[in-house]
């Protein structure tokens, strides 16, 4: 089943990159001699990549050298200059390209304001980005979905995203929609932040399958604690580790689950069924393990038993970093509302390198783990693979449906609210056609997302 990626603003299009990059590192890591193809190999490029005339075959049967496999995706920007730049990257790495027909960009950005994004750009190009979309879905075998990355502090990728997002919906009702959504550093870079991550996430909610959500403030202290030893962190830095994430679980994987037996490939949709078993509930939290630089990696040997309880550890307490674990932190020996760990609706867990089907996950069937109204037999599931996972021999990832986002998104919507309460720049979003009643509905709606996820 393939995923046609759409890319839109300067970090959903700087994500997409690195995503698509990654992958094709992972598959090129997959085999030494170009003359043995791997299942896993092929079943990965024809899920994110395109295969005009069995490219594939003679690709990895290194027949061609000179034919790259093109990504199956959409770029968007309201700028130039980061598509060119992302394309030339692709092109330049020898490996893959994107279409340039798939580009679609203008003139001049949504000047960090979702409402120009929205209602302002996104209804003048949307028909233009749709054509792409179709193209792109037309040239699929078996179509699973849409794969939507975009960041929700600028306009572009927050507006015109979630328009685009709505068209998807309307277009393309029977296909999955999987939103990640990069959310800003806490201490401002954008003005508006505050509002057009509200104003993007109430509508999102919305409309998407399932909503994951980065935070670049984790991300950035993931790189700084131990990626890499400079100083300024760069955007590339970050993506590396978001692609690396992503990737854990998106790459090919046998699914093991109680709900879904015998054990068989692991699809898109059956990770967002399972991860969404309720439409209230949508929030993605990603999470892997070793964290370690690449200085490091030379040096360190994992066992899957030490990985496992890590990852789990990491779960309990609401933390996306292996740093300062808090290990006292005990789950209750029943579901309990009053207990103080994370509390999960589903969880899917991903290992992968030689003998990880065989791995113990007794842990993370622990019933306290989950809500209560949960089915236990439904909240876990495990997929794996025996490949390892781009040159690192063991790892393990877990993509979960859990309480993490919601003491940031708590955050951005009183500070948003704040603003709201004195109409601080609201005229900047209502000379762009957007009411009052707009913001309104949105801190109403996603404060009812945060009182759900706080009941569980
Ligand atoms: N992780 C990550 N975050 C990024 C990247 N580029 C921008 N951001 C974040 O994205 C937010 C700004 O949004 P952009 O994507 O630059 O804005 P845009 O969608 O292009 O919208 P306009 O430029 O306003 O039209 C800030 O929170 C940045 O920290 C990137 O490559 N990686
Ligand atoms: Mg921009």
């Amino acid at each position: 089943m393939s995923v046609v990626t759409v890319q839109l603003g300067q970090c959903g299009n700087q994500v997409g990159h690195q995503f698509f990059q990654t992958l094709m590192s992972d598959i090129n890591s997959q085999h030494e001699k170009p003359s043995k193809k791997t299942a896993y190999h092929l079943d990965s490029l024809r899920r994110f990549f395109h295969d005009p005339k069995d490219e594939f075959l003679q690709y990895t049967e290194g027949k061609t050298p000179g034919v790259a496999p093109s990504a199956r995706a959409v770029l968007v920007d309201m700028e130039g200059k980061v598509v060119q730049n992302v394309a030339a990257q692709a092109h330049r790495s020898g490996s893959w390209k994107y279409d340039r027909k798939q580009m679609f960009s203008k003139k001049q950005g949504a000047g960090n304001n979702w409402a120009d994004g929205f209602h302002g750009q996104g209804p003048r190009v949307e028909e233009e980005v749709l054509e792409r979309v179709q193209r792109e879905v037309e040239r699929c075998d078996a179509f699973a979905g849409f794969l939507t990355l975009m960041s929700v502090a600028g306009g572009t990728g927050s507006g015109v995203g979630t328009r685009i997002t709505q068209v998807l919906q309307d277009n393309y009702p029977n296909a999955f929609l999987f939103n990640h959504l990069i959310w800003p550093h806490g201490t401002g870079e954008v003005i508006l932040q505050n509002y057009n991550a509200i104003l993007s996430l109430g509508h999102l909610y919305q409309c998407a399958d399932a909503v994951l959500i980065t935070h670049n403030d984790s991300i950035r202290r993931i790189c700084g604690q131990y990626i890499t030893a400079k100083q300024n962190i760069s955007f590339l830095d970050m993506n590396k580790v978001i692609a690396q994430q992503m990737n854990m679980a998106l790459q090919p994987a046998s699914l093991l689950s109680d709900f879904a037996n015998p054990k068989h490939p692991s699809s898109f949709g059956h990770l967002l069924e399972h991860l969404v078993p309720h439409p209230d509930y949508k929030l993605l939290t990603m999470r892997s393990v070793p964290q370690v630089s690449e200085a490091a990696l030379a040096f360190s040997t994992f066992n899957y038993p030490s990985l496992v309880t890590r990852l789990r550890q990491m779960l309990v307490t609401g933390s996306v970093m292996e740093e300062g674990i808090n290990w006292q932190m005990k789950l209750p020996s029943k579901p309990s509302a009053s207990s103080e760990h994370n509390k999960s609706i589903a969880a899917l867990l991903t290992i992968r390198g030689k003998d990880s089907g065989l791995v113990d996950t007794t842990g993370f069937k622990n019933r306290a783990l989950y809500a209560n109204w949960v089915p236990g037999s439904a909240a876990f599931a495990m997929q794996s693979n025996e490949q390892p996972f781009n040159g690192l021999e063991k790892t393990a990832g877990l993509l979960s449906n859990c309480q993490t986002p919601i003491e940031p998104l708590d955050r951005v919507l009183s500070k948003a609210w704040s603003m709201f309460a004195m109409r601080a720049y609201v005229h900047w979003y209502t000379r762009h056609g957007m009411t009052e009643e707009e913001f309104i509905d949105c801190f109403a709606s996603l404060e009812q997302v945060v009182h759900n996820y706080r009941e569980l």
